[in-house]
Formats: C-alpha cells, structure tokens, sequence
C-alpha cells in the first residue's frame, strides 16, 4: 500500500498503479484523449498532465506510476491552461460540424468543457473510407491518439491501423495502404468503439443514439461474452463491449453488430398452423389448443414415446429445464435432446468417461497463464473470436503455440507448430503423441504415480503407433509428432482448447479420450494454465445439454437411474421408465413409422442435420412438426405443420451457461414484437392445456431457476442474486454464508468422483467414408467468421454483404489441375447429394482436402455430407465426406 495525497488530501494506492487510474478511482475529473484501460498508455496527447512535488514539468498521470509520498496537484491554473493550449492545437484544423453534429463524442465534450472552438482548414487531405459495412472513416477527425493502432495491435491482434509520416504530416491509415475491406480487418469494431472524435465509427448506429441500456450476454457462440445493449423506443440500435472477465470489454463481429435480424420485417409475430402449401395466422388459443389436442392423438394411438422433443441451444436454461420436464412429465418421454448430440456431445461423453466430469477443465482466464497452447480441430479466432484474440495475445507475448488442423487456419499462421493431420486421422495422431511422450521420457511421473492408472498398459498398446508408424497415415511428419509431443509435455502448464474437427467424426468421443491421455501424461490436468476445454458451440449449448435435454441424464447432468426418486419427489409425479431415443435415433425412429411427433424449438434440424436426402425422408413422415423460432426456418418451411413465434434473447430474462462453465444473466432489453412470447411462456401454456398447471406455473425465469437450483446440487448457490455482480463457474453448492467462490478449475486434486484416472486404450478405426476415383476429395465443412450455423440470424444484416455465400475453398494446385478459376460457379457431389456454389482457390487447404461453410440456407451444404455417425455418441461425421468437383 502506497500513500500519496491529491490536491492536499490523502489517499492510498498500490505499488503499480498508474497515477491516472488512482485520480480517476478518487472521482477526479482528469481529462484524457489517449487513454483506454483496454491497451498500454501512451502518454501521447498531453490532457492528462499533473503537477507533482518536486518535478520540474507537468507529467502525464497515465504514463506515471505512483510512488510513496507523491504530492499531486491536478487543477491547478497552470495546468488548467496547458490543457488548454493541448486542446487548442488539436482543434485548430478539426472540423467544425462534425463536433456539432456529434456533441456526445468524448472529444467534443472536452473542447465545450475548455470553450475551445474547432475548426480551419485540415492539416492535410484526409482519407475517408466508406469500403466497410460495418465501420465509416473519417480521418479529417483524427488526433493522433493512437487509440485505433493501439487497440487494433494489443486487444484484437489484427495489426490494420499504422501511423504514417510525422510532424504535422502524422496520420494514421491502414498499414497495407488499402481500404479497411481488404486490409485483414475482421469486423471486431474495437477501433471504433474507442475512438474519441469519430475519425473511425459505426456506420450502424452510434451509442449516442441509445435512451436506455442493458447488460446482458452475447446471443450467439459460447464465449458468453458481456455487452451493453442500448436501444431507443423499443428496439435495438447499437451493442457495446462490457469490462467482464470473459471479453476485457471487447467483443466479435456478430456480438457487436449482427443484431439486425432482431428487427427484421420478416420476423415471425403470430403463431400459425399449416393450411396446405401455406400458413394461417390464429390466436395463441387455437394454435396452443390444436397442438395440445394433436400430441394428446398421437400419445393415445402411438405411446408417449413416439413423440420427441429438442431443447435449444439458443435458448435460456430455464426453458431447457422446462421443456425436459415436458417431456418427461407431461408426455412421459424420455426422447429429449438438443443440438449439443451433432457438436460436443462426444466431449462430454470422452470428459466425463475420463475424469467424472463432461465439462471443460478451466476457465478462459487461464489463457494469461499458460505456457503453450494446444488447439485441436478448432478455429478460435473465427468461431470463438474473443477467445482467438486472447490466445494470439498470449502466442504474441510468448507463449508456444501447436496447431492441429488439416488446414491453415489464422492461428496456424502463429504457431511453432501445425500438424495439417489428414481430415479423421485423430485418434491416430494423439496416439502417436502419447507414444512419443513415453518412449522419449517426458511422462510427468510424479502426477502419474498420484493420480493415473493404466500406463504400462497403454505403452504396451501404443506400440503400433510410433510416430514413424503412423505418419503416412495422418499425413503428417514423424519429426513434426515427436516435436509437438515434446514441445507440448514441456511446457507446462500446457492448455488444450479442442473444436469439431475432433468430434464430428466417427471416431469423435475416441479422438477426444485420446487427447485427454496426453493431458493425463503430462499432468497438464488441475492447474491454471492447462485442461481440456471443449469450445462449445452457441450461448447456451452447454446449458441445454446440462439442464438434462438428453435422452439418459436429468438436470446436471445426472444419470436417471440414480436420480429418480429425487427428481420425482420435488417434480410430484413418475418418471418414464423407457430408455429416451437421442435426437439421430428421433430421425430413425421418424423414418420407421415410430416416432410421430417433434417439437423442435431454437434448432433448425433440416438445415443443418447431415445427409440432408435422409432428414427429409424422416422429417416427412411426422404428423406433427412444431417449430419455435425467431424466422420461418428450413425446418418450419419444409416440414412444419404448427409455427410458434419466439422472443428473441433481446427480449427475454434468464441465464446462459457459457462454455467455461460460468452462468450469466440474460435481461431483456426491448419488448418481443406482435404476439411473439418467451419460449418458457409457451412451453408453460402448452403443459397447462396438457392438464399440467401444476409444476408449470412459474411466474417467471427467476422462479423456475430456483427450482433448478433445488434439483441440481453443484448450481445451488447460482442465485439470481449473486449473478447480479459475480461471474460464478459450476459446480457452485450453496453454503450456509452464501458465499461458495465457484470451480474455475476443475480436478485440483483428485477426480469427480474417484481420485485416479484411467489412460484410455482406444484402437484407430478408418470412417468407411472413403475417397475413390469418382469421389477424389475430402470435403470438410465447417464455419466463417461472418455467419452463424443456420444462416437465420446473420444473413438479416450487413454480415450479409461482409460474406455473400458459402465458398467452396481449394487449393491452389488442385484448381490449376481441373482448370478452375477462382469465383468459378462449380458443383460438388457426393454419394448422397449435391451443391452448387463459388470456388474460392485457397492456400489453406491441402491439395486433395476442400473446405465450405453450411450457412446459406438456400445452398443447404447438407445435401452433401454422409449418414455416418459417431459410434458412440451418433453425432454426423460432418467433417468428412468424399466428393467431385465440376464446373457448374
Ligand atoms: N462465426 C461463427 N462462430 C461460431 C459458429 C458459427 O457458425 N459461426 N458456430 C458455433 C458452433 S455451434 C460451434 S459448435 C463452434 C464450432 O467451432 P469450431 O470447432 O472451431 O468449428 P469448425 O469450423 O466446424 O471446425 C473447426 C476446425 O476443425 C478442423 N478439422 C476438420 N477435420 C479435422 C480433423 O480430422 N482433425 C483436426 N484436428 N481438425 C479437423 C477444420 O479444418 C476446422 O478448422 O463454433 C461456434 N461459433
Ligand atoms: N455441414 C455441417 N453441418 C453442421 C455443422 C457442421 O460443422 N457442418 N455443425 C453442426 C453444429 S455444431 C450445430 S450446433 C448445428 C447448429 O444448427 P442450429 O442449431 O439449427 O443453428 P442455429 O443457427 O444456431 O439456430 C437455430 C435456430 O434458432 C433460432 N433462434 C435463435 N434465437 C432463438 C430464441 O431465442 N428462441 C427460439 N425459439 N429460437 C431462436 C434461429 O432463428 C435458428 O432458426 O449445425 C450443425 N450442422
Ligand atoms: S474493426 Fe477491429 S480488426 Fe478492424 S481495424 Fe478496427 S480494431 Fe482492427
Ligand atoms: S466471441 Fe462469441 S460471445 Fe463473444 S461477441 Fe463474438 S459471438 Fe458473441
Ligand atoms: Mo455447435
């Protein structure tokens, strides 16, 4: 603790603060223009300066760190004018009308606080840039405060912005010299939502427009990133990046901009039933009562088992714990799943298997910490932005960076190591990891003689698979295997991030056990820094899957067998005792004639199920499609027969559980449109007219989240209350003080439930998905920074124009080889189906491997892949399929 005094008052700071922060901490009113707690100081525009005793000069507080005894003046006349005559230079050549138009700009508000008028003519021609769709240029504003550069640089890690020339000639352009569209900008707005003039800005809307504010969570991937949503008569106009833990007030291109859709003229505001080839419009009373009516048919003629329902990932915790109690108690079906069965599922399974618990090991604030950094079938810096941006941070400060992707993503660029494995080849390429890390003596023996079994074993079992062995195999080097196996088991703590490229194989559950065998080797398990960390897919998949949308597990995940009489004693009524079909067994079940109904809310299951011929088949022999939604989605147009409309996460309340394990708060910032009601509204109206009141009659998320507290021990102590100013990982118990600190780390000491783990023996066994002559090339499909999944909520908006279509990537010599030119139409088929759609000629994919994303609905990149599924969790091997390519 340090003392000091300000303006001849005492106060206190500690060792390392800047003088800036502690003036602003004792409600100084200090003005600054290049200041931003996002980035480094800089010292740069002089309004921050102080007097301090015994200085000869004024300093600046955001450069000075405090010393003991330091005596500050911060107003005094002397100082008062400098700030002045700062002021004045920079307005001398500003213009005019822009401070005018814009008062509420920070810099604005500082030449009115000194009575300083801008204006003259500018220093220099200033560049304008209107080339982006999300951000305007105006650099007849710019000061010079480097906020952009800087932000750009140390938060992002896009590097777009430079300084050009110096003296009065000093400005700032993007570093390739081009237009912000071709500059590697990725949208992130960051550079906007710092800049203190408008020089860069939002061309959606500025945060001055906004009446009113909310803190809610981001409503597309699971980072769980905070914002601050405004809006202005009751829509809304802009998002701004919150200071939390999880994005250190930074935010991606979907959180930031792509709301659009919420207002979108195509917004669904009515319910609807089916009438022929169209829809009609009725009362919430018709469509609820014909749908009460129709799953009441179908469960007396059919059994309650030929009805399915899917929880969603887009939506809150409370209506995934509503909807499986619906299931369970008002159908009396066990057939209840969600969207985490064809993406992460197979994590859950291998983590839960493996260490007791199918979650992520550690918490994003681990990144700082870590050593080295082990990515796997992931591509964090487009679908886990603020994640990617925090890892590259981390690579850039000097952290070891492997890379496992068949291609070059932009990490891979970072990395000491890429192993471009061969599409499917996992299990294959941990193994011979695992057997490297043995046979060269880099086994953590303490951590393995305290807490692993099985090791003898599995180096007898992993003999077959010597890097040497296998590298043909996956493609990749024998040396390149040995050196990350070294590079990973020594640099502890090592942290393991893992995507799809490792579950959505056949082999998915097996190629995730395979890597948590590394992790118990190397003791890179229980620590900061280190763990195995599942990035889940959309805000709230981990909360779905967990809330006990699964056909064999109760809310938190607990096995039904076990948890019964609990369950029924606080539910007041019986449990199905019929094992539940998952949501591939549903489709099969469909297809059979068995399965009669599905209600599937927040998930388009056609648009984005694989083998895509298959779910039509399935899809078109149900009686009964409910579909819940924003928009009238694949699903709904193809297959509907009842259309409920949804809020949308803009405006609702409840809790999304993030991909780290956190549990935050949703809050509604804008009133749902026309008849459009929260999705726990209608699952509690459709119980209701199911003779359900009991058990259904919450007065809102709040209430139902208490009961989810009461059935799921470990999230116990996540009240509403502490959710309000904490930011809590599970397991978090109530205790008698209220006052459990959350896990951010699991398996410190022992296990979830044992104290040992077990290296996994797991044999590689080749996808019968294979390339032949007349399916020469691997097809792996995924996703782009731009869109999300479906395409529903990010084509309604500038995102659109940012990324037109899916593409199809191909390298460089396959299309000189089939003579293709880049943005050639070309058509690509499978043994299943087929598309067509623009070729992008690509570096980053290997000769004989393509890329596409599945976004655009009326592509349907579906069409194309197969109807192989994991074998232990069914999730679609959407990673790989064989296909051809034509000209179209
Ligand atoms: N912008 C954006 N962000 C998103 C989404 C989105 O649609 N758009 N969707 C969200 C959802 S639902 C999810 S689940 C996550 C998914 O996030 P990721 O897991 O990052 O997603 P993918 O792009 O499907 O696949 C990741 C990588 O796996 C690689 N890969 C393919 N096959 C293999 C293999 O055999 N081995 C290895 N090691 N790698 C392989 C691919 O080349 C790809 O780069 O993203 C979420 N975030
Ligand atoms: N080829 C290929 N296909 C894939 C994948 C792949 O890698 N390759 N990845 C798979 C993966 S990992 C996933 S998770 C799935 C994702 O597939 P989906 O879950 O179908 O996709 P999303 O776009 O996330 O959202 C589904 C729907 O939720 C709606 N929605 C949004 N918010 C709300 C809300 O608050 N309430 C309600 N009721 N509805 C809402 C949206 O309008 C949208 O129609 O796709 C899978 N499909
Ligand atoms: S939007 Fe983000 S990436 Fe683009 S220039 Fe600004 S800070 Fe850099
Ligand atoms: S990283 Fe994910 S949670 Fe954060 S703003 Fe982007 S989409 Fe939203
Ligand atoms: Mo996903």
């Amino acid at each position: 603790m340090l003392h000091l005094t300000i303006d001849g008052v005492p106060h206190t700071a500690q060792a390392g603060d800047t003088l800036l922060h502690v003036l602003l901490a004792a409600r100084r009113d200090i003005p600054h223009l290049c200041h931003d707690d996002r980035v480094r100081p800089s010292g740069g525009c002089r309004m921050c300066v102080v007097e301090i005793e015994g200085e000869p000069r004024p300093v600046s507080s955001c450069t000075t760190i405090v010393t003991e005894g330091m005596a500050v003046r911060t107003a005094t006349p002397a100082i008062e004018a400098l700030r002045h005559t700062n002021l004045s230079l920079l307005a001398a050549r500003y213009p005019a009308e822009a401070v005018a138009a814009e008062p509420e700009r920070p810099f604005h508000r500082l030449l009115a606080r000194y009575g300083v008028a801008a204006g003259g003519a500018p220093w220099l021609e200033r560049y304008a840039d209107d080339s982006h769709p999300r951000l305007g240029v105006a650099m007849d504003r710019c000061i010079s405060c480097n906020r952009c550069v800087r932000i750009c640089d140390e938060l992002q890690g896009q590097f777009v912005w430079q300084v050009w020339q110096r003296g009065e000639r000093t400005h700032v352009g993007s570093a390739l010299g081009g237009s912000l569209r071709d500059s590697g900008c990725v949208s992130c707005g960051a550079c906007a939502d710092t800049c203190p003039t408008g020089a860069i800005f939002d061309r959606g809307g500025a945060p001055a427009s906004a009446t009113q504010w909310t803190r809610s969570t981001c409503v597309y991937c699971g980072v769980g990133c905070q914002m601050d949503v405004g809006s202005r008569d009751g829509k809304v106009v802009t998002v701004r990046p919150a200071q939390h833990p999880v994005n250190h007030g930074h935010l991606c291109v979907k959180g930031r901009y792509a709301f659009e859709y919420n207002h979108a003229p195509d917004r669904i505001t009515t319910p609807m039933l089916r009438d022929g080839d169209g829809w009609r419009a009725v009362s919430w009373d018709e469509a609820l009562d014909h749908t009460a009516a129709a799953l009441r048919r179908i469960r007396d003629q059919h059994g309650a088992d030929a009805i399915g329902v899917l929880g969603s990932a887009r939506a809150t915790n409370e209506e995934n714990y509503l909807v499986q109690k619906f299931a369970r108690m008002v159908i009396g079906t066990n057939n209840v799943d969600c969207c985490a069965r064809v993406c992460h599922t197979p994590s859950a399974k291998a983590l839960k298997a493996m260490l007791g618990t199918g979650a992520a090991t550690n918490g994003f604030d681990d990144i700082e910490q870590a050593h080295c950094f082990l990515l796997c079938g992931c591509n964090p810096t487009e679908n886990h932005p603020i994640v990617g941006a925090r890892i590259k941070q981390a690579v850039l400060k000097g952290a070891a960076l492997i890379v496992v992707d068949p291609r070059r993503t932009e990490l891979a660029e970072y990395a000491q190591i890429h192993l471009a494995v061969r599409p499917g080849a996992n299990v294959l390429l941990f193994n011979a990891m695992a057997a490297a890390i043995i046979e060269e003596g880099l086994v953590n023996a303490g951590f393995v003689a305290r807490r692993v079994d099985g090791l003898d074993d599995f180096a007898a079992f992993l003999r077959a698979y010597a890097p040497e062995a296998v590298s043909a195999q996956c493609g990749v080097d024998a040396a390149d295997i040995r050196a990350a196996a070294r590079l990973y088991a020594s640099s502890a703590p090592a942290m393991c991030f893992h995507g799809l490229g490792m579950t959505e194989h056949t082999q998915g559950t097996e190629g995730v056990m395979a890597l948590i065998n590394l992790a118990l080797l190397t003791g890179n398990l229980g620590r900061a820094g280190s763990g195995i960390n599942p990035l889940r897919g959309q805000n709230n998949v981990q909360g779905s899957a967990q809330m006990g949308c699964e056909p064999a597990t109760l809310t938190g995940s607990q096995p039904i067998a076990q948890a019964r009489t609990v369950f029924e004693s606080i539910w007041g009524g019986t449990l199905p005792t019929t094992d539940g079909l998952d949501l591939m067994q549903m489709l099969d079940g469909a297809a059979a004639g068995k399965v009669k109904a599905l209600w599937a809310f927040g998930y388009d299951v056609y648009m984005s199920l694989a083998n895509q011929h298959a779910s039509a088949q399935a899809l078109g022999q149900l009686d009964c499609v409910i579909v819940q939604d924003l928009f009238l989605n694949e699903t709904a147009r193809a297959f509907g027969t009842v259309f409920f409309p949804a809020a949308s996460v803009f405006e609702r309340d409840g809790t999304f559980m993030n991909s780290d394990r956190r549990v935050q708060r949703v809050r509604a910032a804008v009133p749902p449109p026309g008849d459009a009601r929260p999705d726990w509204w209608i699952i509690q109206q459709l119980a209701q007219r199911m003779g359900h009141g009991q058990g259904f009659s919450f007065d809102g998320p709040q209430a139902i989240w208490d009961e989810v507290r009461v059935v799921w021990p470990a999230g116990s102590g996540l009240s509403y209350r502490r959710l309000e100013s904490e930011s809590l990982h599970w397991p978090c118990p109530q205790r008698d003080d209220d006052a459990h600190p959350g896990t951010p780390i699991l398996h410190g000491d022992s296990f979830a439930g044992a104290t040992r783990a077990r290296l996994a023996q797991i044999p590689y066994v080749a996808t019968p998905e294979q390339c032949d002559p007349d399916y020469p090339f691997t097809l792996v499909t995924g996703r782009g920074l731009y869109h999300f999944n479906a395409g529903t909520m990010t084509y309604r908006g500038a995102n659109a124009q940012l990324e037109a279509s899916d593409l199809l990537d191909m390298a460089p010599a396959d299309a000189t080889r089939l003579g293709l030119t880049d943005g050639t139409r070309v058509r690509v088929r499978s043994r299943y189906g087929e598309v067509e759609l623009p070729l992008r000629i690509s570096p980053r994919v290997k000769p004989g491997e393509l890329f596409t994303t599945f976004h655009r609905p009326d592509l349907h990149v579906n069409r194309l892949t197969s109807p192989h599924r994991d074998r232990l969790a069914h999730t679609p091997e959407y990673k790989v399929t064989a296909v051809c390519v034509t000209p179209a």
